[in-house]
C-alpha cells in the first residue's frame, strides 16, 4: 500500500484522477463499530478497523453523517455542521481518523446536507423565536397558511417522508403562526438557497472540512437546494422540473463549490447524490466546472435481467460521455433494501413503495448467488464502484424487526405503511458466535441501538469469512484488489461481445473479459482464456446461472 503522498506524486506524472476509477466504501458510522461499548458506532470505532478497509482494498471511505445531531432522520438532521456529535466522538478523533486513514492510503469523504438542517439548529431555533417577515426567518422557507385562519399548509407539496412538506409553527403561547417548509421529516427544515447568508455558510463549512483535509464530500439530495420561485403547486405543473428540485439556480452554486475545491491542493472530489431519472438533466450536474461524480441509482434500481441491465449500462455509460465524467456503479446504500434479499425475492426489481414488498418470501441461497455476480459485474465496469458496509460480508435486510424498534421516521410519517430503512442499518458482526458479534468493543456492556441482529450472522462475521474459501468477503477482498492490479479495470472503455441474450459479456483493455450468465442454463466459457476469477463454482467448461467470471484472453 503506497502512502496517499507517493501516490500523489505518480498521479502528476500524468495518470487520471483516483477518483475516475475508486473503489468507494460507504460507512454509516451508528452501525459501523462501536468503540467504547455504548452500543453506538463511533469514530474510535472506524479508526480501529482501517486495517480492515485497507485489506478489503478499497480506496476511500464516505462517512455518513457524523455531526452534532439529534438523530431524527440518523444523522442526516444536523444541528452543528462543524462538530462531531458526541455519540460518535470528537472533532480531534474525526481529525486523526482523516490522518490516519491517509498514512494507510485511505481518503476520506464526508457527508454534506446542504438541503435541510436540524429543527435543532441555532439558526433555526432563533428563526421559530423571531417574528414573520425577520431575517431569522429569511434563512428558511417560512409562509403564511391558505384558508380561512391561515390553516391550510402553504402550498401542495409532500415530504418524502409523508404527509405535507410543511409544518405549522405555534408561538410561545401555543397561538398558530406561519408554516415552514421541509422536504423530508418537520426535524428537517429546508434552507433557504436564494438568501445569500446561507450560501456563505456553506461555502465555509466547506473550508471548514477542507482544512481538515477531507478528500471530498457527498452531497445529500443534490438537486434539492432551490426552489422554483414563488414556491407554485405542483398541481397542474405539467413540463417543468417539479417545482422542489432541479432548478436552473443550483448549477451555480455548484460552480461556486467546484472553484473552492479546486482551490486545494490534491484531487479532492463532490460526489452528487442524485435520483435523476432523465440522463440528459442528469449529466447537467456533471459539466466540467460543476460536480466530478455522481451516486447512481439505475443499476442499484435495476431487476437481475440481462436486458434490464445492458440498457442500464448502456444509458449510464451514454449520460456520462455526455460530459466526459466517469460512472459509478452501487448496488445498495443506507435507504435501500439490501440487494442480498432484494435479489432473491421472485419480483428483483427495487421498490421504491417497499411496504408492498416487504415479507414476501426470500431465497437467501439466490440471492446471495447473485449478490456474488453483481459484485463482480460491478467491478468490472468502467468508472468508481461503490460498497455500502455488510455488502462485503454478503448481509441480507432485516425484515423482521420488531415495530416498537424501528428508528426510521418514514415509519412514523407514512403511518405505518412503509417499514423504513432500519433493516439495511443493523450494526454490523463482527466476531464471535453470539449477538451482538462483536460490534462493541471497550468497557461498556450496553447492547447495540438496534439489536436486532440475525442469529444466523455468526456465519456472515468478518473473522468468520476472513481466511475462508469461497466466502463473501474473500471474493470482495480477491476481486478488489485484482481490479487494482488490472491495467484495464476501472476508468476506461469496455466493449459488448456478441453473446446469448441472457449473458453480459464484455471486454476491458488488455485482453479482460468479464461474463455474467442470468439464464436459466450454463453456457460455454470462450477458449483460449484464462480464469481470473469465478464468483461461484463452475461446471467444466459451462458458465452456470446466476454466476459471473473475469477471464483473460490468452491467444
Ligand atoms: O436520501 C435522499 C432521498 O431521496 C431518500 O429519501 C430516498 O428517496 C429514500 O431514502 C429511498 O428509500 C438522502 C439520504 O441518503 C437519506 O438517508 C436521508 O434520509 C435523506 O437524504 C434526507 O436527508
Amino acid at each position: 500500500m503506497t502512502k496517499l503522498t507517493e501516490q500523489a506524486t505518480e498521479q502528476s506524472t500524468g495518470s487520471q484522477p483516483w477518483w475516475r476509477g475508486a473503489a468507494i466504501f460507504q460507512v454509516y458510522p451508528r452501525s459501523f463499530m462501536d468503540g467504547d461499548g455504548d452500543g453506538t458506532g463511533d469514530v474510535a470505532g472506524i479508526r480501529s478497523r482501517l486495517p480492515y478497509l485497507v485489506e478489503l482494498g478499497v480506496d476511500a471511505l464516505w462517512i455518513s453523517p457524523w455531526y452534532v445531531s439529534p438523530l431524527a432522520d440518523g444523522g442526516y438532521d444536523i444541528a452543528d455542521y462543524r462538530d462531531i456529535d458526541p455519540a460518535f466522538g470528537t472533532l480531534a478523533e474525526a481529525e486523526a481518523l482523516i490522518a490516519e486513514g491517509h498514512e494507510l492510503g485511505l481518503r476520506t469523504i464526508v457527508d454534506l446536507v446542504p438541503n435541510h438542517c436540524s429543527d435543532q439548529h441555532p439558526w433555526f431555533r432563533a428563526a421559530l423565536a423571531a417574528a414573520p417577515g425577520s431575517p431569522e426567518r429569511a434563512l428558511f422557507h417560512f409562509r403564511p397558511g391558505r384558508g380561512p385562519g391561515g390553516d391550510l399548509p402553504p402550498n401542495d407539496w409532500q415530504a418524502h417522508f409523508g404527509g405535507s412538506a410543511w409544518q405549522r409553527t405555534a408561538d410561545a403561547e401555543g397561538r398558530p403562526g406561519e408554516w415552514y417548509l421541509h422536504m423530508f421529516a418537520p426535524e428537517q427544515p429546508d434552507w433557504n438557497w436564494d438568501n445569500p447568508a446561507v450560501r456563505a455558510e456553506f461555502e465555509s463549512i466547506l473550508r471548514f472540512w477542507l482544512d481538515r483535509g477531507v478528500d471530498g464530500f457527498r452531497i445529500d439530495v443534490t438537486d434539492h437546494l432551490v426552489k422554483e420561485q414563488g414556491l407554485p403547486d405542483s398541481a397542474g405543473h405539467h413540463g417543468r422540473p417539479d417545482p422542489w428540485r432541479d432548478q436552473e439556480g443550483v448549477h451555480e452554486i455548484y460552480r461556486s463549490w467546484r472553484a473552492i475545491i479546486d482551490s486545494y491542493p490534491g484531487e479532492r472530489v463532490f460526489v452528487a447524490e442524485l435520483w435523476e431519472n432523465n440522463p440528459a438533466r442528469f449529466a447537467r450536474y456533471l459539466r466540467p466546472d460543476e460536480l466530478q461524480t455522481a451516486f447512481n441509482f439505475p443499476l442499484l434500481k435495476s431487476a437481475w435481467d440481462a436486458a434490464e441491465l445492458r440498457d442500464v449500462i448502456d444509458d449510464t455509460l451514454s449520460s456520462h460521455a455526455l460530459v466526459g465524467a466517469p460512472p459509478t456503479w452501487v448496488l445498495s446504500n443506507h435507504d435501500t433494501t439490501r440487494h442480498v434479499t432484494r435479489y432473491g425475492r421472485a419480483d428483483t426489481t427495487y421498490d421504491f413503495d417497499r411496504a408492498g414488498r416487504f415479507g414476501r418470501p426470500v431465497d437467501l441461497d439466490l440471492g446471495t448467488r447473485r449478490a456474488r455476480a453483481a459484485a463482480l459485474l460491478t467491478f468490472a465496469l468502467p468508472g468508481g464502484v461503490y460498497v455500502y458496509q455488510g455488502d462485503e460480508l454478503g448481509l441480507w435486510e432485516v425484515e423482521d424487526i420488531p415495530d416498537e424498534l424501528r428508528q426510521d421516521p418514514t415509519w412514523v410519517r407514512s403511518g405505518h405503511v412503509d417499514r423504513g430503512r432500519d433493516g439495511c442499518r443493523v450494526p454490523l458482526p463482527w466476531s464471535g458466535t453470539e449477538r451482538p458479534f462483536g460490534f462493541s468493543a471497550g468497557d461498556g456492556d450496553a447492547p447495540p441501538w438496534l439489536d436486532v441482529q440475525p442469529a444466523a450472522w455468526k456465519d456472515r462475521t468478518a473473522a468468520a469469512e476472513s481466511g475462508a474459501p469461497g466466502s463473501h468477503l474473500e471474493l470482495y477482498r480477491t476481486g478488489l484488489r485484482l481490479r487494482r492490479a488490472e491495467p484495464g479495470l476501472g476508468d476506461g472503455p469496455m466493449e459488448w461481445q456478441p453473446s446469448a441474450p441472457d449473458v453480459l459479456d464484455f471486454t476491458r483493455p488488455g485482453g479482460f473479459r468479464c461474463m455474467v450468465n442470468l439464464g436459466a442454463t450454463p453456457v460455454a466459457l470462450p477458449g483460449q482464456s484464462e480464469l481470473l476469477l469465478a464468483s461461484g463454482p463452475l461446471d467444466g467448461g459451462l458458465l452456470p446461472t446466476d454466476t459471473a467470471v473475469w477471464l483473460r484472453r490468452t491467444e
